[in-house]
């Protein structure tokens, strides 16, 4: 087949080729700071570490986004990035320091981060993000009396705000999962040109949900799809809710079930808009399990809707409810 302009491939593989290579995202059981860079990774390429096991027998799993074209690298702050023409990849880790007035270390990252990204954005051309990624350790922990991730939701929103951004409607697509430890670890797509932003019918709009999440709403789009000579369709970590609650609660099977019909539900409002026909069984898929031992419940369910074609890889992760087993993100593309 061939590969659009933009292109991901998601291997277990210990060692992909890096021709082509915009920036890349490592994720494996060992700590953040663990020398597990692959091997021929060239030095300059932005490459997020997560520290994130995978479950099924492999030792890591490279996201590896490829561009046809010339590239160029450079830095802003803590980030990192590559750019072509039409795209550029960014990633950064930024480690949480001391409290500070009236903000926790995290906040203090999260604000941080949100802010030297905009920056670089604005500093290079790239106005619009399309994709963000963000992984964060204890994402369910509580301190000071908020759980981390409304930490997190709080201090991107006012990020947002400070650099002018909107926070409902065009808002990147996004996932945000708890990673097993080190830094908070972020990496990020921006284009020149806005995508087709994409809300799920048979849910409300996650920065539409109600202050019973946490007081800042969660700033992310359903879905995004980007036309460039192919196209790309970005679907947000998405799982077993509807409407803004939690669906089977403790019954991982369902929640798995009710998740691929949330996908299906985004692939449909994206062949709507007639850029290009996604489907179930050709997108790459990377899946979120909280408890190891669901793994095979969940693992039958995507094979039975999805099939045994699309790429996937199956991490241990925090979701970012407490009643959640299970989250999914996937990648659509199109020549
Ligand atoms: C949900 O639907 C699940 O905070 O960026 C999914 C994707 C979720 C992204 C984020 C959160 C985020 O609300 C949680």
């Amino acid at each position: 087949m061939e590969h659009p302009d933009l292109h991901l491939e998601l291997l277990t593989t210990p060692e992909p080729s890096w021709e082509g290579a915009l920036g890349a995202a490592l994720f494996s059981g060992e700590a953040h700071s663990a020398p597990t860079a692959p091997l021929a990774c060239p030095a300059d390429l932005p490459l997020a570490r997560v520290s994130m096991p995978l479950l099924d027998g492999h030792a890591a799993a490279i996201e590896c986004w490829r561009i046809a074209g010339r590239t160029r690298t450079g830095s802003h702050g803590a980030i990192r990035y590559a750019h072509s023409d039409e795209f550029l990849f960014g990633s950064l880790h930024l480690s949480e320091e001391a409290p500070a007035a009236g903000h926790t270390g995290l906040e203090r990252a999260t604000e941080r981060a949100y802010r030297e990204m905009h920056a670089t954005l604005e500093a290079s051309g790239f106005a619009q993000l399309l994709r963000v990624w963000n992984y964060l350790p204890d994402i369910n922990l509580e301190s000071r009396g908020t759980e981390r991730y409304r930490q997190f939701n709080s201090a991107r929103q006012e990020a947002l705000l400070a650099c002018g951004r909107d926070i409902r409607g065009n808002v990147p697509a996004a996932s945000a999962l708890g990673s097993t430890a080190g830094p908070l670890s972020i990496y990020f797509l921006a284009g020149r040109t806005a995508p087709a932003f994409i809300e799920n019918p048979r849910q409300v709009s996650a920065y539409h949900y109600p202050a019973q999440y946490g007081p800042r709403a969660p700033s992310f789009s359903r879905a995004a799809l980007v036309r460039h000579r192919g196209a790309t369709l970005f679907i947000s970590g998405t799982s077993s809710i509807l409407g803004h609650r939690t669906l089977h609660e403790g019954d991982p099977a369902a929640q798995t079930r009710e998740t691929l019909t949330n996908i299906e539900a985004l692939i449909g409002e994206a062949n709507r808009l007639k850029v290009g026909t996604f489907r179930l069984d050709s997108l790459a898929y990377k899946v979120y399990v909280r408890h190891p031992e669901d793994l095979p419940l969940i693992r039958a369910e995507i094979d039975s809707a999805v099939g045994t074609r699309a790429p996937r890889v199956y991490l241990r992760a925090d979701v970012c409810r407490h009643d959640l087993s299970m989250e999914i993100e996937a990648v659509g593309q199109r020549a």
